[in-house]
């Protein structure tokens, strides 16, 4: 089934056999109250504010059978995978490996790493590992997407400049349409969102659309 959403530059069209949701890096440590994110001394509602339109989207995704893939950024326990240029970022105090309120800071198998509740993966949902902010720097993403026969990206998560963006970027360097869903991306600053959505929809759609989640689900309906 083709469906088409009202979209910023131009509407967006797409298959729903040939479409995935990507769901980047909703974790504990930078999405909720106590995590690396606020020790940081970020805000971390205005992360928590794209919770409710993602679980909507997500919903309906499932139900309309489409490919849901969750990612998490973080690294190996020894910290091999992880180059000095990304260690040694960041508050000397607290960088990737120490420990931090929920467990080593973006270390895999500590609980600030997993996926929030609200937006835990079903057991049948793919879970990509990744060391980078992009989502296909030393990860299977763009294997799985071949394999499955995907074109289209739906693109949620956090944060809009950092993660988002690298994906994005990588992701229409690769020749995948994306969708980012507006309120269903996050970023602790302000004026980064706003620039970082612009971005992507910007000269014609130089990176692809965006949307308010709510045009989407439109879509779906
Ligand atoms: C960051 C991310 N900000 N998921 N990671 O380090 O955007």
């Amino acid at each position: 089934m083709t469906a088409s959403v009202e979209a910023e530059p131009y509407p967006f069209g797409f298959d729903l056999t040939t479409t995935a949701l990507l769901i980047i890096d909703m974790q504990r440590d930078f999405v909720e109250p106590g995590g690396f994110g606020e020790t940081l001394g970020n805000d971390v509602s205005l992360l928590r504010r794209v919770i409710p339109p993602l679980r909507e989207v997500l919903d309906a995704a499932r139900a309309a059978g489409l490919l849901v893939i969750h990612t998490r950024e973080g690294h190996l326990p020894d910290l091999s995978d992880c180059p000095p240029a990304k260690l040694n970022r960041g508050e000397p105090s607290l960088r990737i490996g120490d420990p931090g309120p929920k467990g080593r800071i973006l270390i895999r198998g500590e609980y600030g790493h997993d996926i929030i509740d609200e937006l835990r993966p079903l057991p049948d949902e793919i879970v990509i590992d990744k060391p980078g902010k992009g989502s296909f720097y030393a990860t299977g993403l763009q294997d799985l997407l071949e394999t499955n026969g995907i074109t289209s990206l739906v693109v949620t998560g956090v944060t809009t400049e950092v993660c988002v963006h690298t994906t994005v970027r990588e992701a229409n360097d690769r020749g995948y349409e994306c969708l980012v869903l507006s309120d269903c991306v996050g970023s602790y600053f302000p004026e980064f969102q706003d620039a970082g959505l612009h971005m992507i929809s910007a000269q014609g759609g130089i990176f692809g659309w965006t949307a308010p989640a709510k045009h989407f689900l439109e879509a779906l309906a």
